[in-house]
């Protein structure tokens, strides 16, 4: 799997006359604020949400691995749940998905707890602190409900203007609202806002609500991207274009 990350070492640094010029190149771009999606962009749960969902898909009978997992990027608890089931051979009631989906986050959010500020790479935090020094506002907008608690765990908790997240929509990626409640909330149009998304759910949702996008990782390799994002720190050269 490819390093998504830096050693210390590989960080380029700015001097002050290349932070002047870059922050006039950032005005000129229009851009007023980042929007970043959470899991697979600041930090990487995916292997909890894996070791999750096959707890409960092993109890339940049902066959689950790694290809069915990557399908789960960026869509809410419930519709995972419903790829899952893809694969059951009996109809579940509501009540029955509930506490599935329930059963799920329970064991999820224990394993989150083994998540310190160790998770956060150098490579991110630094990136994020120079973007916020070229003026630009900073949000998530992520599926997730557990959001908060993650940012919590990796030392950001504080960190963002503002969070956008799955308790506060009533529709998942691949449909734009946690990108637009994001913009909103930081006071911006969606124009002026660059979305970075590693899931073809989110770059989907970016689209919709009219943003460019910047993908990561597999994101990157979608045909949906504004921008192919080869690491995380090539964002402060995108946002200057
Ligand atoms: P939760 P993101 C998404 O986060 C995950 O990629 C996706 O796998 C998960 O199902 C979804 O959050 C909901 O998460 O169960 O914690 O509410 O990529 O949008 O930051
Ligand atoms: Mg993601």
């Amino acid at each position: 799997m490819q390093r998504l990350w830096k050693e210390p070492d590989e960080i380029k640094t700015f001097t002050e006359e290349e932070e002047n010029i870059s922050k006039e190149r950032v005005q000129r771009m229009g851009k007023k604020g980042i929007i970043f999606d959470l899991d697979g962009v600041i930090c990487h749960t995916d292997k909890y949400h894996y070791q999750a969902w096959k707890k409960l898909a092993d109890k339940l009978g049902v066959y689950f691995d790694e290809v069915i997992n990557n399908r789960l990027r960026g869509v809410s608890r419930m519709e995972s749940l419903n790829i899952i089931l893809e694969k059951c051979d009996r109809e579940l009631t509501i009540q029955e998905k509930e506490a599935c989906a329930e059963e799920k986050n329970e064991i999820y959010k224990e394993l989150l707890k083994n998540m310190t500020t160790e998770d956060l790479s150098r490579e991110v935090r630094e990136t994020l602190e120079q973007l916020r020094e070229k003026g630009l506002k900073l949000a998530i907008g992520s599926s997730s409900k557990n959001a908060g608690f993650i940012l919590e765990r990796i030392g950001l908790g504080d960190f963002f203007d503002t969070v956008s997240d799955g308790n506060n929509i009533t529709f998942s990626k691949p449909d734009p609202e946690v990108f637009l409640k994001a913009a909103q909330f930081l006071n911006l149009q969606p124009e002026q806002c660059l979305v970075v998304e590693d899931a073809e759910a989110g770059l989907l949702a970016a689209k919709r609500g009219n943003m460019d996008c910047a993908g990561i990782g597999e994101g990157a390799e979608s045909h949906l991207t504004t921008y192919k994002l080869c690491d995380f720190q090539e964002l402060l050269s995108v946002i200057e274009k």
